[in-house]
This record gives structure tokens, C-alpha cells and sequence, in this order.
């Protein structure tokens, strides 16, 4: 996870596309990794680009990037650039990818990949072809409690796994007064973000899944836009909303065992609920990020009249990345997940590797959420694999 005190610290040059959101949570893990984690480059925060100056200026001032660039392919161009970080809307990420890995430059990219597995198999390809280490910001798989999860599985705690069981909810969208298109509501336009909650919340789902109990082979999927139509802020009118609103899957994994998924906009209460479940021949277990610092979990091994879910609280020493932090029992949130993968990127990046997930990893989920929406449109079940 990291490297030795003694290592020598080379400098990593950062060029930044896009401020917003994540932006903002990228800019703090590059910041903040090196206080925390002994890693063998030192991010410095060379340039950040976008293409509105005089907002672009407050953020780079903000975070202390030494430049800014209005063009992305001059910012890809520049000499002194050695990495560049894609947090900018769906639409970019491929074009950006692919001049970048022409270029010579490692990259990483904000989730989803591509607007489509077609996108993101050229962006694949255009990193493997030039060498280039990259990687891809599902930062779910580095909240500490997820990881352990991860950890008890390949150990072989949980035996056979018969069912994983996801959900991501939301409720911003469901007025029909709020617009699509533009800073902060690109998520709405299809064509800008390539689908709706599918390729924004499925996706970690679907990442975080594949990455603990392995390949999805087949799914069924069911859609819904509840919303129709809606005020454009870019066009000025009132146009068809292409996304999902909804979206629902049933699904059988490599191993055999059955899933279920879900995420919307419209689960009224609900902020950012992403929470699964495992079960397996002898144990199960269960998470929740609106309390992310905790790891249920049910072991049938124990004995009988002191069996029952254990909430283990991931906060000690020899909890995955606690160690790095402050003392057991103090916390850490949802801003740690990003300075993990920050310090896993460069922490491979010094063994001359790229640290999952990589591009191909990312791809293989969206080939995921293409068959949903597939499924969706065609009823009936669809292949999740490369054809
Ligand atoms: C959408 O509201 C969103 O910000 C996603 O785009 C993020 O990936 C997710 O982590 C939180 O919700």
C-alpha cells in the first residue's frame, strides 16, 4: 500500500481537467497523500484546466495549482505535465483519454469511463498501446470497511456466496421544475453524461460487486424515466430527457451466485444510500455509507448462544489504510476513500504498475451497464461479457 520511509520522493506532475465536484475531491487527495501515506512521487499540482477562466482562477487559486489552461490540448501538449486527471463531464473523458495516452502521459479518469463500453474500449486500448499507467476513480472499494470485506472474502470467510445484494438511492431529481444540462445538472443530459443512474450510481455498484465476488456473466434489467421532459439550461428549452431515472437489475455472477441491484433518483429521504449485502454458505456481511466506518457482519460458526451480527467499527491500526490515519476509534469519511486510491496509484506507479481499478477494470463494468440498459430496452436477459 505504500513504500518505505527511506525511498526517495520523485515529483509527479498533475494536470487537472475540470473543477467542479470532483475536481475539488481529487485536488484534496493530491494534496493531502503525502501527509499521510509514504509514497514514492509527490503529486505537485501543475496546472488545472477548464474552459471558463474566471471561474477556473478562484479554484486553482483555492488549491494551489501553479497554472491554468482554457484548452485541454494544450494542457495535454505541455512538457511539464507527467499525469493527466479527467474530472470533467462524461463526454470529455474519452476524448482527453485519448490524446493524453497519445501523448505519452499516464491518466486517470473520473467514473464512469466512457459514456459507453464502445468509448471506453478505445480509451483501453489507447492506454495499453502507449504504456501508460492508468486508473479509474471508483473510490468505493477504498473505504476501509469495503476493503476488509474484500480482505474476508479472498480468505475465504464467507465460504460459497449465494447472493449480493446492492442499492444506491437518491432524491434530488424529483421535482419536475429542476433542468437539465449545464454546471452541476449534466447528469440529467443523456447526451453529455451517456445514461442516468445506470452509469452514475450502478456503476460503483457494479464495480465494488465485481471486485469482491468476481465477473457478472448475465443480467436482467428494467428502466424508467419519470420525468419526461424538461427545461434545458444550455438550449433554453423544453427538451425529452434521455436518462434513466430509475434503474433496476437481476443478475447472475461467474460463480454462481445471484444478485440483485438498484439505484434511483426518486427514493424520497435518501441522499447518497449505497449500502450491500453478501451472504454466503457460512457468513455474511453488510455495509452502509451513511455509515461507512462500519462493517456488519454474521458468522454461523460462532457458538450458538452468542451468535448474532457483529458491527465492527474500522477504526483500529490493523483495519485496511487506519493505520495511516489517527488513533482506534477516531473516524475518517467519504474524502479518505480518494487520498487511498491517490496513495495505491502512486504507491504502484513506484512498482512500475497501474493500480486497479485499471481502464480494462472499468470497462468490464461498463460492458455491465450497457447490457442493463440493453436489457431494459429489449426484456430480455443480456450478456455482460465482451462480444
Ligand atoms: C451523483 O449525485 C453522485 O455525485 C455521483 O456522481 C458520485 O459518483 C457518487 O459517489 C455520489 O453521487
Amino acid at each position: 500500500m505504500d513504500g518505505s520511509p527511506e525511498m526517495t520522493v520523485k515529483k509527479l506532475n498533475i494536470g487537472l481537467v475540470g473543477y467542479g465536484f470532483m475536481g475539488r475531491t481529487h485536488s484534496n487527495a493530491f494534496c493531502q497523500v503525502p501527509h499521510f501515506f509514504d509514497v514514492p512521487f509527490a503529486p505537485v499540482l501543475k496546472a488545472a484546466c477548464a474552459r471558463d477562466a474566471a471561474k477556473l482562477k478562484p479554484f486553482a487559486e483555492r488549491w494551489g495549482y501553479q497554472s491554468i489552461e482554457t484548452d485541454w490540448r494544450k494542457l495535454v501538449e505541455r512538457k511539464d505535465i507527467d499525469l493527466i486527471d479527467i474530472a470533467s463531464p462524461n463526454d470529455t473523458h474519452m476524448e482527453v483519454a485519448l490524446a493524453a495516452a497519445a501523448a505519452g502521459k499516464m491518466v486517470m479518469c473520473e467514473k464512469p469511463l466512457g459514456r459507453s463500453a464502445a468509448e471506453s474500449r478505445r480509451m483501453v486500448e489507447a492506454v495499453e498501446k502507449a504504456g501508460v499507467a492508468n486508473m479509474v476513480w471508483y473510490n468505493y472499494r477504498r473505504v476501509p470497511a469495503v476493503t476488509l470485506a474484500k480482505q474476508i472474502i479472498d480468505e475465504g470467510k464467507l465460504g460459497k456466496i449465494f447472493h449480493y445484494r446492492a442499492k444506491f438511492l437518491q432524491d434530488w431529481t424529483i421535482s419536475k421544475d429542476l433542468p437539465q444540462g449545464g454546471a452541476g445538472l449534466w447528469r440529467l443530459d443523456v447526451g453529455v453524461a451517456g445514461s442516468g443512474v445506470t452509469g452514475d450510481l450502478l456503476a460503483h455498484c457494479i464495480d465494488t460487486a465485481m471486485w469482491l465476488n468476481g465477473g457478472i456473466a448475465r443480467v436482467s434489467g428494467m428502466t424508467e424515466t419519470f420525468i419526461k421532459e424538461r427545461h434545458h439550461t444550455l438550449t433554453g428549452k423544453t427538451e425529452k430527457v434521455g436518462i434513466d431515472d430509475a434503474s433496476l437489475f437481476l443478475a447472475r455472477f461467474d460463480n454462481g451466485s445471484l444478485a440483485s441491484f438498484e439505484a434511483t433518483r426518486y427514493a424520497r429521504g435518501h441522499k447518497a444510500l449505497y449500502t450491500l449485502e453478501i451472504n454466503g454458505e457460512h457468513a455474511s456481511i453488510a455495509w452502509d455509507l451513511h455509515d461507512l466506518h462500519r462493517l456488519q457482519y454474521f458468522d454461523h460458526r460462532d457458538e450458538g448462544r452468542l451468535r448474532g451480527w457483529r458491527s465492527l467499527h474500522i477504526t483500529d491500526g490493523d483495519h485496511p489504510y487506519m493505520g495511516k490515519w489517527w488513533v482506534p476509534g477516531l473516524q475518517i469519511g467519504y474524502e479518505h476513500t480518494f487520498i487511498h486510491q491517490a496513495a495505491d496509484f502512486l504507491a504502484a506507479l513506484g512498482g512500475g504498475k497501474s493500480a486497479a481499478p485499471t481502464f480494462r477494470d472499468a470497462l468490464a463494468t461498463d460492458l455491465v451497464t450497457d447490457a442493463v440498459l440493453k436489457s431494459a430496452r429489449t426484456g430480455q436477459w443480456e450478456s455482460a461479457k465482451d462480444q
